[in-house]
């Protein structure tokens, strides 16, 4: 299948995830061909952006919904593998969206309560699922590759963070030293409370970090771009540790807690010593939603444990109508 012959009916199965979506493609998908996880998102970045944006962009989608095609694993314990992609492209890994595709499938009969793992395009991941909307996933090897890294944003001076894998690339920013006030609220007023300008104040300072790493060159391991921002204040909750403020490669804040960036943040608590096998850590959403996130050691190399709920929306059947100016959806004008 190429481009051109994008079939006209795609189904999909919609989820959130501590009130982030998932849209998951189940049938109407372009074969991806064979080959390792990473090849076959080579082949979707190259060869099937259009899809990508039918499924997840306006009208029938919005910038926020990141969308999950699930396609044959190349790791045969697995029982699915899978891609997971944005409103301006593929993602690495997604941890909300490891939540929802379990609960995605359990909600098809396709898996059953226990432990099942996944092919993602940065390694498999373990699931352990109850049967009904919880979920908890091991998510690949997660470490910090540079702590306290220097970064001068016009106007606001000097911020520093750190720069850790997840499954994505994350700079973790505490943000005691930022005009971000409204990530320093107390309990009562989760972003439910917040207005509009709030968050885009949140959106503008973390886009303007990721765009002065840009200019100045600042990348993970093996020049990976560093796509997520992620700001950190204290809980909104005092139950939890921490509430945090994930910005997403295409602007578009994350409503969970992200799982990949908890990931991150638990490599940077393991490294400063903060964090040790047995603990649980409560990470916060900006909207008042957790992740419990936990690690265990294995040969030297820290797994992180990431524990949430999921709860499905809708199944539908999206029709791209060939008549339709905008059947392969409205590009957003983020760059990637
Ligand atoms: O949960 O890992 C995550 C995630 C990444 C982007 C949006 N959510």
């Amino acid at each position: 299948m190429s481009e051109s012959t994008i079939g006209s009916r795609v189904r999909v199965i919609d989820s959130h995830t501590g009130g982030e979506p998932t849209r998951v493609v189940i049938d109407g998908a372009p074969d991806l061909g064979s080959g390792s996880m990473a090849d076959k998102r080579i082949r979707f970045r190259d060869s099937f952006d259009s899809f990508r944006s039918a499924v997840v962009n306006e009208p029938r989608g919005s910038d926020v919904v990141v969308g999950a095609l699930v396609c044959e694993p190349a790791d045969p314990s697995c029982v699915a593998g899978v891609l997971f992609f944005n409103n301006v492209g593929p993602l690495w890994m997604c941890g909300h969206g490891t939540i929802g595709l379990g609960v995605t499938l359990g909600h098809l009969g396709r898996i059953g309560k226990g432990t099942h793992r996944f092919d993602t395009a940065v390694g498999s991941v373990t699931i352990e699922y109850d049967g009904a909307n919880r979920v908890s996933f091991e998510n690949v090897h997660s470490y910090r590759f540079a702590k306290d890294v220097p970064v001068n944003l016009e106007g606001l001076g000097t911020v520093t963070g750190d720069i850790a894998w997840g499954g994505n690339w994350f700079f973790l920013v505490n943000t005691e030293a930022l005009p971000v006030e409204v990530l320093r609220r107390p309990e009562s007023q989760t972003a439910k409370h917040f207005g509009s300008g709030e968050i885009e104040t949140l959106t503008d300072t973390a886009w303007r970090i990721r765009q002065a790493l840009e200019r100045s060159g600042i990348t993970g391991a093996d020049g990976g771009e560093i796509d997520h921002i992620e700001l950190f204040g204290p809980p909104g909750d005092p139950k939890n540790h921490s509430r945090n403020f994930v910005l997403c490669p295409g602007r578009a804040y994350d409503r969970s807690p992200c799982g990949t960036g908890t990931s991150a943040k638990l490599a940077c608590l393991f490294e400063d010593g903060k964090l040790k096998p047995g603990d649980v850590w409560r990470q916060e959403s900006i909207i008042g939603s957790v992740f419990e996130g936990s690690i265990r050691i294995d040969s030297d190399i820290m797994i992180p444990r990431i524990t949430g709920s999921a709860y499905i929306t809708a199944e539908a059947t999206l029709i791209l109508d060939p008549s339709d100016p905008f059947r392969l959806g409205i590009r957003s004008q983020q760059s990637h």
